[in-house]
């Protein structure tokens, strides 16, 4: 099917394939069994450039867009959505400095993450402040030129493995959403270190840590755009990175598809491939069309942002929550299609399952999607006064 891909994205696929082939599928079960951290394969990703995709030109990326983004992550994905998500982390910790970073902001660490010398990471979540954003009780106190930061953020995609943090906090606590900022913080910096490791059911090769804060200062030029403008920016971050999760959701379901029918030819029962049986037709065929509506959905998500679109919230989170709930349902069909062998861990499709898991919950749950899509139509049916 012609899929509209730029030359660039052509590219782009083609080198991800190549990439999740050599260096990813000999190491994914070794990564997913110890949940290391793929220093290797970040290593290659920064050799081919992948790192910079999105970023613009001027720091030293390849000035692409979330559509050429979305491309990598899907063909990286259908390999191993953890080491995928370990490269594509790096944007939700970027995004902040990208919308709302001064020049100074960008010349002083985009390149570093451009170049892949950098990983970045997002910290918004708190033990207390998961869907309910607006309740961190992380605290920025400005203090002469430097704010002061103490809390604790839970659950940090890349936490201790980036260089570069963009933090959350509340500078205004009795204003509640709209006292929050958005701060960059070094990973050398005295006062912030790193609490638990988690341990997952699903992602292992990517690290998931606390980021702890205790007095630390930070020069008052790391603050993001303004003070009060954080929750805003975390926001506008979720906006333009949940397309990066419908397309891990979609890369983890094209792969157990791709299983699930190669093995389905291969299986004999009865004297024949279970192929040939209907009740396994029937199962493929809904998975396949399943993930081609996922495909076309999460493509549109991209290609409206690059757009320049200025309502992107909508689109965004449709495409997060179908193709996430897709990944789930297709690879919990793959794991019923290979039976038995479906089960073991000799064969992918159960670590699909598992990894598939996350894409329902991180970056908003598939709830709180659901609960932005039902806000947008209703303001949008209010202001064309429907
Ligand atoms: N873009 C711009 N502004 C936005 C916005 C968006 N996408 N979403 C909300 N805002 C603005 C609102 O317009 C509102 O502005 P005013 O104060 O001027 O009215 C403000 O932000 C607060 O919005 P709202 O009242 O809707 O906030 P709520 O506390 O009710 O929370 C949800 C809204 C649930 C959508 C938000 O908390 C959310 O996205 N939660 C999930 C967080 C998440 O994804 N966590 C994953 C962790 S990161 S991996």
């Amino acid at each position: 099917m012609d899929y509209g891909y730029t030359e660039e994205q052509l590219m782009i696929k083609e080198l991800c394939q190549q990439i999740g082939e050599e260096k990813i599928k000999p190491v994914r079960e070794e990564f997913d069994e110890t949940g290391e951290f793929p220093w290797d394969v970040m290593k290659a990703f920064a050799d081919a450039d992948l790192a910079g995709i999105a970023l613009e030109e001027e720091y030293g990326g390849m000035g692409g867009g979330v559509m050429d983004g979305v491309v990598a992550v899907e063909e990286l994905s259908k390999v191993c959505g953890g080491i995928a998500l370990c490269l594509f982390a790096t944007s939700l910790g970027t995004y902040p400095i990208v919308l709302y970073g001064s020049d100074e902001q960008k010349k002083k660490y985009l390149p570093d993450v451009a170049a892949g010398t950098k990983l970045a990471a997002f910290g918004l979540t708190e033990a207390n402040a998961g869907s309910d954003a607006g309740a961190i009780q992380t605290t920025a106190v400005l203090d002469g030129n430097e704010y002061v930061l103490n809390g604790t953020k839970q659950w940090i995609t890349n936490g201790s493995a980036a260089e570069i943090y963009t933090v959350i906090a509340m500078t205004n606590k009795a204003k509640g959403a709209r006292g929050a900022s958005a701060f960059i913080v070094d990973k050398d910096t005295p006062g912030f270190t790193f609490g638990k490791k988690e341990n997952k059911m699903g992602i292992r090769a990517s690290v998931t840590s606390e980021l702890v804060f205790q007095d630390c200062r930070i020069p008052k030029e790391n603050l993001i755009a303004k003070e009060g403008m954080g929750f805003i920016v975390a926001m506008k971050t979720l906006d333009m990175s949940r397309p990066g999760v419908a397309a891990q959701a979609l890369g983890i379901a094209t792969g157990a598809l791709d299983e699930a029918v190669r093995y389905s030819r291969e299986r004999v029962q009865f004297g024949k491939p279970i192929s040939s049986f209907q009740g396994v037709q029937f199962m493929l065929a809904d998975m396949a069309t399943a993930v081609e509506a996922a495909r076309h959905l999460t493509y549109a998500s991209a290609r409206h942002i690059d757009s320049g679109a200025k309502n992107i919230s909508k689109i965004s989170a449709m495409a997060k929550v179908y193709a996430s709930d897709v990944a789930m349902k297709v690879t919990t069909d793959a794991v019923q299609i290979l039976g038995g062998y479906g089960y073991m861990k000799e064969y992918p499709v159960e670590k699909m399952m598992r990894d598939a898991k996350i894409t329902q919950i991180y970056e908003g749950t598939n709830q709180i999607q659901r609960e932005v899509i039902a806000s947008n139509l209703i303001k949008e049916a209010a202001a064309a006064k429907k």
